[in-house]
């Protein structure tokens, strides 16, 4: 239980009626509560109030999110209440996601991205899908726990442009190492941008593992893909 519920505890709470700045807090409690459906129903009102979708994610979702992160971390929640507080997240984004999407712009390149093997955190790897096909991008999904095999079949099928990987956890982000090492086996490191995210990384080990680039955030993955590919076309080809 969160700090709001105890004063709230005897009156039902109609966020409609409560102003931006209460319901921003309420959706908090309530995503921290796994309440998936007041979640989606505050992301709907804060739409209908012209919030733009971005900032309803950035700060009503995800500012809620890192305090279910802060919790998880100390010990005060557990993973079966960290679920549901995901899932209530992924909710909310699927209304979010036809709106970040809606470009109508003509395809600025392909992705190929997915979770490393070992890992299934998926929020922050669906955040960046998001907003990659809010800018233009063709995005192919290999969703959560994906070995090297599938990267490199995903990319001799799709041919992409960009290569993103995402890992959560200390342990699972040194198989990036492992797909890179693969891509260059099978002779494919040269024909993808490789752009690494995930809260543990950086960019020491975005280098360290020879990936193109460490991407902080979601629209920092847009802004470095842009900015490869368009380095890429423009680079001189080699005699
Ligand atoms: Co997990 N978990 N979890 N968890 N979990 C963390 C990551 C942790 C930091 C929590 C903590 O202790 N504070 C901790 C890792 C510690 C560590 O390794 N140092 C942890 C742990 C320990 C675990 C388990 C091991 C717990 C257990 O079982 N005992 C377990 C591991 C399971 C596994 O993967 N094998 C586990 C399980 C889970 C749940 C299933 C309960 C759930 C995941 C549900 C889901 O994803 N569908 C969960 C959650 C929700 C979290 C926290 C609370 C939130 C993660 C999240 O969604 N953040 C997380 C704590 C935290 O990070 N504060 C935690 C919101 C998201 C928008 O941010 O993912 O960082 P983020 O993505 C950002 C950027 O990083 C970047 O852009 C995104 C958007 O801006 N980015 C990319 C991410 N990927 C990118 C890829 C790119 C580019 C940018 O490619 C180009």
């Amino acid at each position: 239980m969160s700090d709001n519920d105890e004063n709230n505890a005897e009156e039902p709470i109609i966020l409609s009626e409560l102003n931006d700045e209460e319901l921003v807090l309420q959706m908090g409690d309530d995503l921290y509560d796994g309440m998936e459906d007041e979640v989606v129903e505050g992301t709907n009102i804060l739409l209908e109030r012209n919030w733009e979708p971005a900032k309803v994610l950035s700060d009503a979702l995800m500012e809620g999110m890192r305090i279910v992160g802060e919790d998880f971390r100390d010990g005060i929640l557990f993973v079966p209440e960290v679920l549901l507080a995901a899932n209530a997240m992924k909710a909310a984004m699927a209304v979010l996601h036809p709106l970040l999407a809606e470009t109508g712009a003509p395809s600025t390149g392909k992705m190929v991205i997915g979770t490393v093997k070992g890992d299934i955190h998926d929020i922050g790897k669906s955040l960046v899908i998001m907003m990659m096909e809010g800018a233009g991008f063709d995005v192919v999904d290999l969703g959560i726990n994906t070995p090297a095999e599938d990267f490199i079949s995903a990319i001799q099928e799709h041919k992409p442009d960009i290569l993103g990987m995402s890992a959560l956890l200390t342990t699972t982000m040194p198989y990036m190492k492992v797909v890179i090492e693969t891509l260059k086996e099978e002779k494919l490191r040269d024909d993808v941008i490789v752009l690494v995210g995930g809260a543990p990384l950086n960019e020491e080990f975005a280098q360290a593992i020879e990936a193109d680039a460490y991407c902080r955030d979601a629209a920092v993955a847009v802004e470095t893909s842009k900015e490869m590919i368009s380095f890429r076309h423009n680079r001189p080809s080699a005699p």
